[in-house]
């Protein structure tokens, strides 16, 4: 590492998250996602943290100022309209508080907020307390709505954040995208196309946010009535870890965590049903056409950050990141469905890098853990704080000066 170049990129992590900062909470990257992210705040409150605690937990309590009555959190919350993103606020007709999505996102605050309060205790203690029930009305509405055999469905590719991995390609290809109606697309104007989903994909991404409108976003209707319904290891593991964290913040607060406990159990069952033996690796479910997905994704690899150890995996992550030079790619380099600059069909997340090596160290693959961290560093110093990278040539991809990339920094990569 150059001890030189330490606080001028630190400086610019710093610079990236006030440049994003909207007043109470962070956009991801001005432009390309104008408005405030689910599990971007997440990672945005982690970063502000490590130079300015309370910041941190303000993005938290902005994000559950969106809250909805059934205790779900929204995907995005469109604080300030702007007709540089679609779909907006007037497309999805979000039933809450603020104007907003009408799906989640990976869970990932409970988690984040344990980490916070653990820089500063007697700060976050208070707001520990505020955020507390929010969270648990969160994850109760995962654990009521949301579980297949004990794993986490989504309801859209939107929910998991990994868009368009190749993951969904079967669900997918069950939606006739009917009647979808005429829409402008703008990310696409922001960002070279080949980098981003296809037609095909937008097609179907916006035909499932008309039916879950036309719905009223009801999920007893949705469990019915949507084609797309699918148990994925990014929710299924970034909930499992998250109520975890949760039960922790409970104890310090001596609330009775035997709720959450028992969620953690039907968690730990559920997870297993994702293990496709065949493949020998955590996989998505669709849960529709009881079908595999086949997929080794970087969300395979989150299983340490639920607490779950398995030699397979390990197997699985030394076979795929030997042949990267900046792993961890988000789909398997030998599938013919890889591509190395599109999205969440191949490149490195540092994101992702980040949850998995927090895993790996917790579950004492600390070599592993260390030589993860060390090459999201040099792939960060080498091509800057981008949305994605190339896992093979390091190529920034997406969008730049990107608020999570620059929360990874200052939270685990330096
Ligand atoms: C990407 O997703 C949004 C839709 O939610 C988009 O492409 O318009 C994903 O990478 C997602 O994980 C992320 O939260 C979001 C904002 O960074 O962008």
């Amino acid at each position: 590492m150059n001890a030189q170049a330490m606080p001028d990129m630190d400086e610019q992590a710093r610079a990236i998250l006030r440049g994003n900062d909207r007043g109470g909470y962070t956009v991801p990257t001005a432009g390309l996602y104008p408005y405030q992210w689910n599990w971007d705040s997440a990672f945005a409150a982690w970063g502000f943290a490590t130079f300015d605690v309370e910041r941190g937990w303000d993005e938290i309590e902005t994000l559950f100022s969106g809250q909805w009555g059934n205790g779900m959190v929204p995907h995005i919350l469109f604080h300030r309209p702007d007709p540089g993103y679609f779909p907006g606020p007037e497309v999805w007709g979000g039933i809450g508080p603020v104007a907003s999505s009408g799906i989640s996102q990976p869970p990932v605050a409970a988690s984040f907020a344990r980490r916070i309060y653990d820089l500063d205790p007697e700060a976050g203690l208070p707001v520990v307390a505020r955020l507390f029930p929010k969270m648990l009305a969160w994850h109760r509405w995962f654990m009521e709505w949301r579980l297949d055999q004990g794993a986490v469905c989504i309801t859209h590719p939107w929910e998991a954040g990994r868009d368009n991995t190749p993951d969904w390609d079967g669900a997918m290809a069950g939606i006739d995208p009917i009647d979808v109606g005429d829409y402008t697309r703008r990310d696409t104007s922001h960002v070279d196309p080949e980098m981003r989903p296809t037609k095909y994909d937008y097609d179907r991404y916006v035909w499932l946010v008309r039916l879950g409108r036309r719905l009223n976003w009801d999920e007893a209707a949705l469990l019915e009535q949507n084609p797309f319904r699918v148990a994925d290891p990014t929710m299924t593991f970034t909930l499992l870890r998250a109520q975890r964290d949760l039960a922790a913040l409970g104890r310090i607060l001596k609330e009775d965590v035997s709720e959450i406990e028992a969620a953690i159990a039907v968690l730990e069952a559920g997870a297993e049903t994702l293990w496709n033996a065949e493949l020998a690796s955590y996989d998505a479910r669709d849960v529709r056409s009881g079908q595999w997905a086949n997929c080794v994704s970087n969300a395979s690899f989150l299983c340490w950050y639920a607490g779950i150890q398995n030699p397979a995996m390990e197997a699985q992550y030394d076979r795929i990141t030997s042949v990267c030079t900046y792993p961890v790619p988000s789909h398997d380099p030998s599938s013919d469905r890889f591509d190395p600059k599109r999205y969440w069909r191949g490149p490195t997340w540092g994101i992702m890098n980040a949850l998995i090596g927090i895993g790996l160290q917790d579950c004492g693959l600390v070599e592993r853990a260390e030589n993860l961290r060390t090459s999201t560093a040099d792939l960060i110093r080498e091509y800057g704080f981008a949305e994605y990278f190339d896992p093979i040539s390091g190529d920034a991809a997406g969008g730049g000066t990107f608020t999570w990339t620059a929360a990874v920094w200052l939270g685990w990569a330096s």
